[in-house]
Parts: C-alpha cells; structure tokens; sequence
C-alpha cells in the first residue's frame, strides 16, 4: 500500500509506448507544444508512478540503504513537481514555458541515478554478501528501473530539444534527440576514437580498428537508421571499451602488436546490425551472464578520486548497453569463444516503423516476479555419485 493516492492512481495507467516514427512525424511537421504539453503532463506522471510502486516491492535490506532514500527521494519531488500542472490550460501564458523549465530542472535532478544506484547495490554487498534471491530481484528491478529512466529522458529530451530556444546549429536536420539518416559507420568511429582516447590513458596503446559494411537492401549505399545517435554511441563505447581492455589485458608488451577490432555495418530487411569482434581471449560461457548482472558486476568503488581514468566504471555499463538496444526493440549479445576472442553484436530494427518503445507495466505479473525469486534449480547438479560406475555393471 501507498501513502500517496497520487501515486496509486497514476501507477494504474499503462505507459503509452511510441515509436520512433511516431517521435519523428510529431516533431517534423506539426511540432506542437500544445499537444506535447498535454500529452508529457499525463505521460511522464504514468511512467514516474509505475516506477515508484515498482521501488516499494524491493527488498528491505536494499530500500533501507542511503542512497536508495536519495533516488526515492528525487522520484517523489519529480513527481509532485509534475503534478503542478494537473489542471493549468495550455493556454495559460506561463504554462507551458514553466513546464519547459520544470523538465530542465527535473533531468538535472536525476543525472546521477545510475551512480546512486549501483552505489546502494555496494552498500547493501557489503552488509549482506551475495544472496541469490536478493541478486535476481536486483536485477528484475534495475532492467525495468532503467528502461522507464532512458524512456523517462527520451521524452523529456523530445519535448526539450523541439520547443527550448536553444536550437542546435550542429545538427539541423535532426529531430530533437533523432537523426532521421543515421550513418551508423560515422558513430562506430566516433565510438571507437573516444574510447581509444580513454583506453591510452590507461594503457600504452589501443588496438587499430577495421570497419566493414554489407548493405544486402540496397548494395553500395551507405547504411542509415533512423536513429538515436547519442544510443548508438552509448552502446558502441561501451563495447569497444571492453574489446580495447581485453585486446591489451591479453596482448600487452607483445612484439607482434595488439591484433586489431573489426567491425562490422550490416542492413537486411528486418535488422541492422553491427559487430564489433576483438582477438581478446575471449569469456568462457559459464562466466558471459555474469557480464550482464547488477550484482555481481559491481566492483567495490572504482575510485573516483584516482588520476588514471578507469577503463571499465561501476559495472553497470554492459547491462544498461543491453536496455538501449532493446528499448527500441533491438537487442545486444555476446558471442565468445574462450581463448580467442568475442564477438558482441548490436541489433536494431531497420524500420522506424517497427521500433516502438519497449516499457516495463507495474502489474500483477510484476509483483509476481518479486515474491517468487530465481526459485529452487529444476535441473539436476553436477554430482560426484555415483562414484564408481562399476558397481552398476551388469553382472
Ligand atoms: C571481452 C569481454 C567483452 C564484453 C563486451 C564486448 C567485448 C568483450 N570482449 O573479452
């Protein structure tokens, strides 16, 4: 139960997913701020609500940590601050410009979520150790937890960036945070140059890197998307963050040099997809959902204060890489092979059309998932017995 009638009854609306064509035919040619006012003042108070009921099914043990108070605390004041403009007309005079601000304000507030949460996972490590019930809550929760956020920022973002005055000289043809022709190559260098930039810091060299493309719709023409470039650049950074480190780890000081990255720009009919392969060593299978999960991920601080950059943060990279690729009904997967390398491939769908925003629903199915935990194993365990097969020969 909630102490906030509000809260109750904004959670039980169903977010309204878009897609991203949807997000461009709004802001292209009847961008109006009426009707994105109108619609952000409902909207953004659903996905605010359904988050926040979703925060009260976590266990104890983690709500009770400091600095998930202080993300609890920043929901509530973002909350109650949208609620303001419940019942002020759009034709009030300040209405919308004070909405504009309000938005401002409220993105600022939650920049640092991500660092504050993986900050209460550590917390709670360290009191309680590794509980796996706990582990898959954790990670049930922080999935949805930031998806709702990225979704949270997109909207803002749109709203922001098509009715703000700052217009951006840089990129004129995009729509608000949307580049309608995406040249995905030009984010994979992009990608590649500012993590080889970090990754010299931190050691003497970065692997070379190779980009290919294989357009099958259209041979010969460059591929775009219809894209959120600054997701795309997340995602690629991200991975070529973790090609770089594992290429080095694997590969430093030899005489032959660090074997390079290869990447690779695909478009068929349904998919566009780029792979970004490195010779790094590779992950054995046992350990590659590991590079996914919250909780086991998160090392004990990465110092801040340390004058070498850290090559790989708090952990959270990998896993949050994977919700913006699915966010728009993509996908991110690791293929490896132990002892050469791993390929770690981004999916996205190649119409705009088809990528419409994937939304965690506070619903009973939801609070499900919160009672029942990984459950007991239903698959037999390695077992040592019987230890000599000899006994169950046929006499
Ligand atoms: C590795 C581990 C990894 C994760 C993500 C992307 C690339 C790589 N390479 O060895």
């Amino acid at each position: 139960k909630d102490h906030f009638p509000k809260i109750e009854y904004y959670s039980r609306f169903s977010p309204s997913p878009l897609s991203i064509k949807q997000f461009l035919e709004f802001g292209r040619d009847n961008a109006c701020e009426k009707t994105s006012y109108m619609f952000l003042r409902k909207e953004l108070p659903v996905r605010l609500a359904n988050t926040m009921r979703e925060v009260n099914l976590l266990p104890d043990k983690l709500l009770s940590q400091p600095s998930v108070k202080l993300v609890q605390k920043w929901y509530m004041q973002s909350f109650f601050e949208l609620l303001e403009f419940e019942n002020r007309k759009p034709d009030d005079p300040h209405a919308l410009n004070d909405f504009l601000e309000t938005l401002i304000e409220i993105r600022n507030r939650h920049n640092d979520v991500v660092p504050t949460m993986a900050q209460g996972v550590i917390e709670y490590k360290e009191k309680f150790g590794f509980d796996p019930f706990v582990s898959s809550n954790i990670q049930y929760f922080l999935d949805r937890f930031y998806t709702n956020r990225i979704s949270f920022r997109m909207l803002i973002n749109q709203h922001t960036l098509l009715f703000g005055n700052d217009i951006n000289p840089a990129h004129p043809k995009h729509i608000g945070s949307i580049d309608p022709n995406c040249n995905v190559a030009e984010v994979v260098t992009d990608a590649y140059e500012t993590a080889k930039m970090v990754c010299e810091q931190y050691y003497s060299a970065a692997p070379e890197l190779k980009i290919e493309e294989f357009n099958a719709k259209a041979p010969q023409k460059p591929i775009q998307a219809v894209y959120v470039p600054s997701h795309l650049f997340h995602m690629l950074f991200e991975l070529f963050k973790n090609a770089m480190r594992a290429t080095n780890e694997l590969h430093e000081g030899s005489k032959e040099g660090l074997p390079l990255i290869k990447a690779k720009v695909t478009l068929g009919k349904e998919d566009l997809s780029v792979k970004i392969s490195d010779r790094g060593g590779g992950v054995a299978l046992r350990k590659i959902d590991r590079l996914f999960n919250y909780t086991y991920s998160t090392a004990p601080t990465p110092s801040l204060d340390s004058k070498r950059v850290p090559l790989a943060g708090f952990g959270h990279g990998l896993p949050i890489s994977r919700l913006y690729a699915r966010y728009f009904q993509g996908d991110l997967k690791l293929y490896s092979m132990e002892g050469v390398g791993t390929d770690a491939v981004i999916y996205l769908k190649a119409l705009s059309s088809e990528s419409f925003e994937r939304l965690p629903v506070f619903n009973k199915s939801a609070w499900r998932h919160y009672q029942g935990g990984p459950g007991a194993d239903d698959w037999s365990n390695p077992s040592k017995e019987p230890r000599d097969a000899s006994k169950y020969k046929a006499k």
